[in-house]
């Protein structure tokens, strides 16, 4: 299979076993369903979800197997966006090409509905088949590690305290290995994990997802600068707007690109206890440095 065809099986996939483990967007109450399915089906690229199903093939387990924590990944990513989108936070009107949550819903139900997609994440995680090495709490505790105030929250407090300030890169490489890498990672992680991966495959993944996640920092970074609203889905230059350190505002657009094409280097070494099986990630990879949205 080629990796458009991939990518797009394994997303539709990911879009099917998520129609089937949200609720019905006319149960009680209805619009936060409605709220939290309008922002789950918004169109987003499903990379986590395809990096844990993806993963878990490069350890030789099986897809159905990798389906619940894949979209618990991507419930939580969802969540994240929703909240980042706040007015309280990043104020974002568009996101995945549509107005966002709280621009649709209001506030409130925003808030809620990121609650929401975040318990509900656990949910559905809680329903992975445990394999020989990995029980229910090792999932559970991966996720909500990955989650809380030492990663993905820690990592918005210090892109909030950080705005209208000159990072180092030091500083902004903190942040985006708080945000970006831990749940990239940690999507990797799950993945592997349901294949009963080793202790030393999981290490591998690790290294990976954190020069991956960089790396894909990097570009998003890169792209805000150079593409347009109607590509990317979302506001463009919004960075630049709001005074926000980044990768081109720091390094330059030239030496930008060149990390990026260091750190997809580093991931892609970092695959070498996985052998010819880890091609599909090598190939994500290098498809990710090329990415134009
Ligand atoms: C807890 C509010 C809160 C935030 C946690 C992860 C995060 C911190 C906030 C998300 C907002 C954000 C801009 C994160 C940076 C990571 C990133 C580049 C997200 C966009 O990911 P894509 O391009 O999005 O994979 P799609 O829409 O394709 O899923």
């Amino acid at each position: 299979m080629d990796l458009k065809t991939y990518l797009s099986t394994r997303a539709a996939e990911v879009d099917a076993a998520l129609d089937a483990f949200l609720p019905k967007a006319k149960e009680r109450p209805p619009t936060i369903h409605a709220a939290m399915r309008y922002s789950v089906f918004a169109g987003g690229k499903r990379l986590r979800p395809v990096l844990c199903l993806a993963a878990a093939e490069a350890c030789g387990g099986e897809i159905p197997n990798a389906l619940a924590p894949a979209c618990a990944v991507e419930l939580m990513h969802t969540y994240s966006l929703v909240h980042d989108d706040l007015p309280a936070m990043d104020d974002d009107d568009l996101r995945r090409g549509r107005p966002t949550c709280h621009k649709v819903y209001g506030e409130g139900m925003a808030v809620l509905c990121g609650d929401a997609l975040l318990t509900e994440a656990f949910i559905v995680l809680a329903q992975t088949t445990p394999s020989p090495r990995y029980g229910t709490r090792n999932y559970v505790s991966e996720l909500a590690e990955t989650g809380g105030s030492r990663k993905l929250i820690g990592g918005q407090v210090m892109d909030l305290e950080g705005e209208g300030e000159n990072l180092t890169k030091r500083g902004l490489i903190r942040i985006h290995e708080a945000k970006t890498a831990a749940l990239l990672t940690t999507s990797l992680r799950l993945g592997a994990m349901t294949a009963n991966a080793t202790p030393a495959k999981l290490a591998a993944l690790t290294c990976f997802g954190h020069a991956l996640g960089l790396a894909f920092q990097v570009i998003d970074d890169i792209l805000d600068v150079t593409q347009s609203t109607d590509i990317l889905g979302k506001t463009a230059g919004k960075d630049a707007a709001v005074e926000k350190s980044t990768y081109p505002s720091i390094l330059g657009l030239d030496a930008s690109r060149k990390e990026a094409a260091k750190l997809t280097k580093a991931a892609m070494d970092a695959l070498t206890p996985l052998g010819t099986k880890a091609a599909r990630l090598r190939e994500i990879a290098s498809h990710l440095l090329k990415r134009e949205y």
